[in-house]
């Protein structure tokens, strides 16, 4: 009589995630309680004592609205919400008191849209550079930030800032 034996082979396998942190491998990426902000920048700056944009992408995590209000930048006098629309041929930029952020959404401040209005800048921004702010939220509360500051063509150009209106 002939014995068959069955063997059991365990296959182990190890998930070598450890090594791996995202917070590491974006560096430029941010978490504020359920508030998840990405992808900030800037452009450069032609003169010192002009105006500066920011823009980025937020998403709300949480079960509940929060509201982006505002932001302190330490490179300009005075940093404000600002969204863009278009009256006639001219796009015309107006200050918003603050960015609803719904939850389980994502919003961007990006060229053509709302955005970061830093005005009156001490230095230029520099391609490469970085640019340091304090985001203020409702909820969430505050976050420093730094935003890169990438090359003209980097963005979508569609921005035009000569014809900028001031309300
Ligand atoms: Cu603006």
């Amino acid at each position: 009589m002939r014995c068959f034996r069955t063997r059991m082979f365990r296959v182990l396998i190890t998930l070598a995630f450890s090594g791996l942190s995202p917070a590491v491998a974006l560096s430029a990426n941010y978490t504020l309680g359920t508030i998840e902000i990405s992808d900030l920048w800037t452009r450069p700056t032609a003169t010192v004592g002009g105006s500066g944009v920011g823009y980025m992408t937020i998403r709300n995590n949480g079960p509940s609205p929060d509201r982006l209000l505002g932001a302190y930048c330490p490179i300009a006098l005075m940093t404000v919400l600002h969204d863009t629309k278009r009256v006639g041929n001219v796009m015309e930029m107006r200050e918003i008191a603050a960015v609803d952020l719904p939850p389980g959404k994502t919003v961007q401040l990006a060229p053509g849209g709302k955005h970061l209005m830093m005005m009156d800048i001490k230095d230029k921004f520099v391609p490469g550079g970085k640019i340091s702010c304090t985001l203020r939220f409702e909820n969430a509360g505050s976050v420093d930030v730094d935003f890169d500051v990438r090359p003209m063509n980097g963005g979508t150009g569609k921005e035009d800032h000569s014809h900028m209106h001031m309300q």
